[in-house]
């Protein structure tokens, strides 16, 4: 299919600690744009409907153990695999809500024993850039409130206080940061007057590439 005569979508993407309600924001989001006319679809990430994703999964499942080094490759590639068709939806002109990005592939591997943010990034160099990162942060204290973690690797507080850190050291000025322990609703409410703005403000921009 064509380009789109509308301009393209946008890369909006959320990020953000396990609890802090981006799955629900991303469906509410997409839900909303979709109802007032502009074309959007939910994307995530690991996708774990592909192949390398089943690893992916199996692993996060503790169904089985890989190397640290692999399995961060594994997370990136897994991204790298989706850049055609995430492209293609661009370029159309549909917005993709991303459920989370190349910055916690980062955050989460960069909190093991002996990763630097430095080398992690470099496999995710190059990918399509977001237009925008909406960072839900949440205080332990509510996020002890929403009860307890589910049982896959990495969802235990140490470990999740430690991602948290590093993703303070990956914003730019493309993010926003966003207290997500507000209500829901006018936690929607937020996202979707920052997400119009941005939306309308990407269309005639090129597709920039992310750490270049
Ligand atoms: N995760 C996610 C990573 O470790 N690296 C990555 O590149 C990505 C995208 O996978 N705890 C971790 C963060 C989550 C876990 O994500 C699965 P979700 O959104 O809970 O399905
Ligand atoms: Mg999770």
């Amino acid at each position: 299919r064509k380009k789109s005569t509308m301009g393209r979508g946008s890369l909006i993407v959320f990020e953000g600690c396990d609890r802090a309600g981006k799955s629900t924001q991303c469906v509410k989001l997409v839900e909303a744009l979709e109802n007032s006319g502009t074309p959007a679809k939910l994307w995530r990430f690991p996708d774990r409907g592909t192949a390398i994703g089943g690893i992916i999964s199996q692993y996060l499942e503790k169904k089985c153990e890989l190397e640290d080094h692999a399995v961060h490759l594994l997370f990136s590639a897994n991204r790298w695999e989706a850049v055609p068709k995430m492209k293609e939806h661009l370029l159309q002109g549909t917005t993709l809500i991303v459920d989370r990005y190349a910055f916690s592939g980062v955050a989460f591997t960069a909190a093991k024993q002996g990763f630097g943010l430095d080398w992690c990034r470099q496999p995710d160099i190059g990918l399509p850039k977001p237009d925008l990162i909406l960072y839900l942060t949440l205080t332990p204290e509510e996020a002890a409130k929403r009860g307890g973690f589910g049982g896959e690797r990495y969802e235990n507080t140490p470990f999740q206080e430690k991602v948290a850190k590093n993703f303070e050291h990956l914003k730019e000025n493309n993010w926003r940061v966003i207290d997500a322990g507000k209500d829901m609703e006018s936690l929607h409410e937020e996202i979707q007057e920052i997400t119009r703005a941005v939306i309308k403000d990407s269309k005639d921009k090129d597709i920039e590439k992310l750490w270049i």
